[in-house]
């Protein structure tokens, strides 16, 4: 039966075994293909029998967890996780890998504390009493579909165990995004685990359910909501049929019921195929005639062609379905492991070879056949011995039981896990060489590219894995390709900062006995922000000295920019710049910033980062106090879980957020703007936008926000965050900042703009659609208080009369306050019955209502609405004679 995973577990088998071992040798039975090592190095595959069974590895023990700190405040604060994992998207959700050593180190099987992570969004909760009731239906073309519980599954089918490789198809993604960013996270060389599962064959599943004619594909959909749908895709109806694959309905993982992180409490498990297929927390098999239309299948996991770029792939829904291009089979890929990155060797210890040491894995349960080094650039190759833990599974004795279930491996052909190769190197040959490579070959002679096959989603990276050689004194530094996600260092950043095209089929060096010119110059895709004459390194004291108003600094990409000379200009106001005064604001600003903003950079750069000052940003995301009496931060973001929306028109809905607490003021000046972050579910790419929210800012406990959503349609592409967030499930956070904004209404009568303060006798707001968000706000201010003097006018344009936004409470604001305002609306589409004004905010209408600009410096305007609006109101204005400094446009 299914246990919890108990802390210190003792071996379930009659099997003894080391409990941790400490090498991949100790536990293994030697290979069966035995290379030509140099050194004797196989001499260290020790062949190891207790009660004359063959041994087989076992699971490392776990460490006792507990729920941590960055955890409570997310959906996932249910789940206890190990503190050593690298988080690759921020907080939440959870995507990690272990640190390379570490997960090597683990051996053949990685523990559930260090097995690599790959969640879209939060994790489903299923509590330890409730795993056996959980159910899961079996269903589509099929004569007899079926629900099932956990409990039918554990009682009446047999269970078999045997160990599986997962390898997210994002493994070694960081190699892509230094050489051109793509739609997907940074995973370092370590999104891969291998564990022993126990399960069900799914063939039994599906059999019992008789799939009818036509029947081709098997989707399994998991209970995680996301913001487009279940997580849910699809593979072929024959490979769930045929044992030779091996995919399973599991429920347990090295013996234990499955962790909530990897699908608590039943899974599909595929393997040689990538992670994306093994659908967790199972909740639908449904057998089809089509691939899975499920939205994370056609746009995630794929590899499409190489020359679609990140901006077209997003106007191409035709490539994206096209199954061609869908990945299942995991390619042949490795990594070196030893020497670790930044390792040093010193070349005086007497020691005359260096065992270097990494994984490979193939995919379709193909074998990895050869291992192949060079420290020749390729000029020449070795063989490295490779080490097959798996195989020792297949010597286990007939009926062996493992964890309830049967060991299932003797007369399987397949290759199911990762294997580990080593080989012994002259010190003195590595003092000589520039790098170490490595590539792998199956057994369909599918051997590694040299070539990055760079692709929009950055899948399947699978170039020779190369780790240079630094000559330091007397000792060698070894440096890998990247360091996964923000992490700074590796050769492939240090050589594309220096000018290196990463593309030039020689790894970004200069090629020998060419001309410089005849290399092939990597086009330039990004604007340039920095100042090349700039050499200035920067510590952290420095930056954290300018962290206020005065002279705020701030990063970006590691470069340090002084925003003082652009307070003033800058479009968002100066609380803008001070927000991000001495953080690391990369993310937000390629974000919000366009090309011409991006050029302006290299005037405010002053110089870069530290090691150190790198380092420590990079570890700080800065974490708020729940308990604060205030919820917008000028300088981190804060999240707040979207409670309900509510639609108030046919394309507006107000969503409502829950604050920290109940007595946490929102904390927005009238007249500001509060920005809201979301990801993009599927390529964690940031979109930020500023709103104004209907809320006061003074109100406690809750935030609404009235947001038009601009729907997708034949004609023309919609919004992508008002889309993102429309998407966005109750229960999930959405992060917030604030306030940012040049205007802020005081109270009777006085205002600041840019920080200066100034009176006005009266108000002329002239408004569109849904930029009737800050008009109201200051509308509701100036009626509120009744010894506000005060007066004012508000132009509301709409197509029909269903697109006047907040109508009642506008209505009751100028009501309360008759005699010093006025509110009307216009409607360009009105229907018959309307008897309001009809036509645009037109050069008419604003003589009749506004009038030319009597007494400079006493009146203003302010205008809120689409762009197309407020450009020809604005000139409509100048043309009646007012000036910008008496406009406002939010
Ligand atoms: N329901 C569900 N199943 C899922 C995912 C998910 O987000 N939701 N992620 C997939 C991906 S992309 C991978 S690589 C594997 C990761 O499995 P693990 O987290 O147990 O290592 O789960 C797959 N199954
Ligand atoms: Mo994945």
């Amino acid at each position: 039966m299914t246990q919890a995973c108990p802390v210190l577990r003792l071996s379930p088998s009659a099997v003894s075994f080391p409990p941790s071992p400490p090498s991949t040798a100790r536990q293994s039975r030697k290979g069966s293909f035995d290379g030509s090592t140099e050194g004797g190095l196989s001499s260290s595959i020790l062949e190891r029998t207790t009660d004359n069974h063959p041994s087989y590895p076992l699971p490392p023990q776990n460490s006792s967890k507990g729920v941590l700190l960055q955890d409570l405040k997310t959906p996932d604060s249910h789940v206890e996780r190990d503190s050593r994992l690298i988080r690759l998207t921020g907080v939440h959700p959870f995507n990690v890998e272990a640190p390379l050593s570490d997960l090597y180190d683990e051996g053949f099987l990685t523990s559930e504390d260090l097995h690599y992570v790959r969640n879209h969004g939060h994790v489903p909760k299923c509590e330890d009493q409730d795993i056996y009731d959980w159910t899961f239906t079996v269903e589509g073309m099929v004569a007899r579909p079926f629900t099932l519980s956990l409990r039918e599954l554990i009682d009446t089918y047999e269970q078999t165990t045997y160990p599986i490789t997962l390898v997210c198809a994002g493994n070694r993604r960081k190699e892509q995004n230094v050489v051109r960013k793509s739609k997907g996270f940074s995973w370092g060389p370590a999104g891969l685990s291998t564990a022993l599962w126990t399960g069900v064959p799914i063939a039994e599943l599906i059999a019992r359910a008789k799939p009818q004619r036509g029947a081709r594909y098997v989707c399994f959909e998991g209970a995680d909501e996301l913001p487009n749908g279940y997580y849910g895709t699809s593979v072929k109806l024959n490979w769930c049929m045929d044992a030779n694959k091996g995919i399973l309905v599991a429920h347990k993982m090295n013996g234990c019921m499955l962790h909530p992180d990897h699908g608590k409490p039943v899974r599909i498990v595929i393997p040689g195929q990538i992670g994306g297929r093994s659908v967790k927390w199972l909740k639908r098999i449904t057998v089809t005639a089509e691939p899975s239309d499920n939205w994370y299948h056609i746009y995630d996991n794929r590899v499409l062609p190489t020359m679609v770029t990140p901006e077209a792939s997003a106007d191409l829904p035709e490539t994206w379905k096209d199954e061609r291009y869908a990945i299942y089979d995991l390619n042949a890929n490795s990594a070196i492991c030893y020497p670790a990155h930044d390792e040093k060797v010193s070349l005086t210890t007497g020691l005359d070879k260096y065992k270097v040491r990494g994984y490979a894995y193939g995919g379709g349960g193909r074998r990895i056949t050869r291992m192949e080094i060079t420290i020749d650039k390729g000029k020449t190759w070795r063989l490295a011995h490779i080490n097959y833990p798996e195989d020792t599974y297949r010597l286990a004795p007939e009926g062996e039981m493992l964890y309830g279930g049967r060991l299932d491996m003797w007369w399987r052909e397949t290759s199911f896990c990762w294997c580990f190769w080593e080989v012994g190197i002259g010190i003195a040959e590595l003092e000589e060489a520039a790098d170490i490579m490595v590539r792998a070959m199956d057994e369909g002679l599918i051997v590694q590219p040299r070539d990055m096959y760079w692709s929009v989603l950055g899948m399947m990276n699978n170039p020779w894995f190369r780790v240079v050689i630094h000559k330091e004194g007397h000792s060698l530094r070894f440096e890998h390709p990247t360091q996964p996600a923000l992490m700074p260092g590796g050769w492939m950043e240090r050589v594309k900062k220096a000018g290196g095209n990463l593309s030039n089929g020689f790894w970004g060096e200069k090629i020998s006995g060419e001309d410089d010119d005849t290399v092939k110059r990597e086009p330039q895709r990004e604007i340039c922000m920095i100042n090349p004459k700039v050499d200035r390194l920067i510590t952290l004291d420095e930056l954290k000295g300018h962290g206020g108003e005065n002279e705020p600094w701030f990063v970006v990409n590691g470069h340090v920019y002084d925003g003082t000379p652009f307070l003033e200009g800058h479009p968002g106001g100066a609380a803008s710049i001070v927000g991000a005064a001495a953080q690391d604001t990369t993310e937000e600003f390629g974000a919000i910033h366009s090309e011409n903003a991006k050029a302006m950079m290299p005037d405010y750069h002053i110089g870069r980062l530290d090691e150190a000052a790198l380092a420590a940003l990079a570890g700080s995301a800065e974490e708020c106090d729940p308990n604060r009496a205030v919820f917008l931060q000028a300088r981190a973001w804060t999240k707040a879980v979207l409670q309900e929306k509510v639609k108030i028109s046919a394309d507006t809905k107000v969503f409502r957020f829950k604050l920290d607490h109940e007595s946490q003021e929102i904390g927005l000046p009238v007249g500001q703007h509060l920005m809201m972050r979301l990801r993009d579910p599927a390529t964690r790419e940031a979109i930020i936008r500023a709103y104004t929210p209907m809320s006061e800012g003074t109100d406690k406990g809750v935030l609404d926000v009235l947001v038009k959503i601009y729907y997708d349609t034949p004609e023309r592409k919609g919004g992508k965050m008002t889309q993102a967030l429309d998407s966005i499930p109750a229960g999930h956070f959405v992060d917030f900042k604030g306030p940012v904004g040049k205007f802020e209404y005081l109270g009777k009568g006085l205002c600041a703009v840019s920080g200066k303060q100034r009176r006005v006798r009266r108000f002329n707001m002239i408004c569109g659609g849904s930029g009737v968000t800050p008009i109201f706000q200051v509308l509701r201010a100036l009626t509120k208080d009744h010894d506000d003097p005060t007066e004012c006018v508000v132009v509301d344009g709409n197509g029909v009369e269903e697109d006047i936004l907040c109508r009642l409470q506008l209505d009751a604001m100028v009501g309360s306050a008759k005699h010093r305002c006025r509110l009307l609306h216009t409607l360009t589409r009105p229907s018959p019955a309307w008897t309001g004004r009809k036509g645009r905010v037109d050069k008419a209408l604003m003589e009749a209502e506004i009038g030319p600009c009597e007494k400079a410096g006493e009146d203003m305007v302010l205008i809120c609405g689409p762009e197309a609006m407020e450009k020809s109101v604005h000139a409509i204005l100048s043309g009646m004679g007012w000036t910008d400094e008496d406009i406002f446009l939010f």
